[in-house]
């Protein structure tokens, strides 16, 4: 649905007591509907995609609990407490979320102030600064008690499943789009063994699971308008046990890519080694000595996987009529897949260099 057409004014009653002077769509997630509202200050409201987080209750009790140990964190380290991390209003009754009269879930934060967002990486030492920031929030969550979360959505990362999945929607050709993108459904076959690397090592018990954000994309983190510093690390609603090599491969897939994200003329679409390098070098700050050399050993992995799983999540989404992501144009999810597999085979010429670098710096 379009945002200009959800009706705001339930939640906007159960949150303020004043009509907000401002409120309209913001940002450029693929999943929730947000909203800039302004009462006084600045807040964003959001309408959880329930047809994806299945659990939105228990999902806010991961957000409140991982929010304030966060919190608990930078206030011991004498840092900015009230941008270290998303701030979450209560309704007027004193809930951390609203379900209204349609079943529709709505949450609200502080605007985080002074911050901007990056869609694309405009100075490369900003991807250092991102790298770090990612690696220190898994060092952040490295004492946070898993048993507490509740997995939001399942299989999120398991990417034979996710293979498994576009299988199934090849099969079923729901909307009749098979015939258009045979080529791209052979390129993710061709790649059916590789999806299998970082579950066998987890299987094999090589590969740890840690607390992860799952989707660390350039635009999931708040920068200070002024120094440029990452600020605070949004969208937390993955945050699941998961595997660092992803949280270090989504950022890559994202941000090292040298074009967005959709870009259609594929000519443009290669890995930026540099980039790679001075993303690696802020991770691996940020994760401060704590990953295992199988952890290193499978970063450029992880890059290729999230990168793969993401043109497969695309193209199953094409498949089945774009009921997932939030597309803007016709193709479009045919279009984000054809480039992220693009992305992969670039990658796949590049993984002898991935590997040097990791080596170098670690
Ligand atoms: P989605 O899951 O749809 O990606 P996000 O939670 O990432 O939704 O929010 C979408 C965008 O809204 C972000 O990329 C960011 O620009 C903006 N945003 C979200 N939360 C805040 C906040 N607390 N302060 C400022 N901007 C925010
Ligand atoms: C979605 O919510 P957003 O836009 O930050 C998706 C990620 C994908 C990404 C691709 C919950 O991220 O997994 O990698 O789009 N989030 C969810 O851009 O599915
Ligand atoms: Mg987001």
């Amino acid at each position: 649905m379009n945002r200009d057409n959800i009706d705001t004014r339930e939640a906007l009653a159960a949150y303020f007591t004043e009509a907000p002077s401002y409120c309209a769509p913001y940002g450029n997630g693929h999943i929730n509907d947000t909203f800039l509202v302004v009462v006084g200050k600045r807040y964003i409201m959001q309408r959880m995609n329930t047809s994806i987080f299945k659990k939105p209750v228990e999902l806010m009790a991961n957000i409140v609990g991982v929010t304030e140990h966060i919190r608990s964190k930078a206030r011991a380290a004498g840092g900015d407490v009230e941008r270290a991390s998303l701030v979450v209003v209560q309704t007027l009754d004193g809930k951390d979320f609203f379900c209204d009269s349609n079943g529709c879930y709505w949450r609200v934060y502080d605007f985080c102030e002074r911050t901007i967002t990056r869609e694309r990486v405009e100075n490369a030492n900003d991807f250092y600064t991102c790298g770090r920031a990612f690696g220190n929030f898994q060092q952040l969550l490295a004492d946070y008690p898993a048993a507490q979360l509740t997995e939001s959505i399942e299989n999120f990362h398991n990417t034979p499943w996710r293979y498994d999945n576009l299988m199934k929607a090849v099969e079923a050709d729901a909307v009749g789009r098979l015939k258009d993108v045979l080529p791209e459904v052979e390129f993710a076959r061709a790649r059916c063994e590789f999806c299998k690397t970082l579950e066998n090592a987890r299987e094999a018990g090589t590969l740890p699971l840690r607390v992860t954000h799952n989707d660390t994309k350039l635009n999931n983190i708040l920068f200070d308008e002024k120094t440029g510093d990452p600020v605070c690390v949004i969208d937390l609603d993955t945050i699941m046990p998961g595997y660092s090599v992803n949280d270090f491969g989504d950022s890559i897939r994202f941000g090292a890519n040298t074009a967005a994200e959709d870009e259609t003329d594929l000519s443009k679409v290669t890995l930026d080694l540099d980039l790679f390098r001075l993303y690696a070098k802020g991770f691996l700050e940020g994760c401060n000595g704590s990953l295992t050399e199988k952890e290193l050993e499978l970063l450029p992995a992880g890059a290729m996987m999230m990168t793969l799983e993401c043109g497969m999540r695309f193209l199953t989404d094409h498949l089945e009529g774009d009921v997932y992501f939030r597309i803007h144009r016709e193709n479009h999810n045919l279009d984000r897949a054809r480039n992220q597999f693009a992305l992969v085979a670039d990658m796949e010429k590049k993984l002898g260099e991935m590997h040097r670098i990791i080596k170098e710096l670690a």
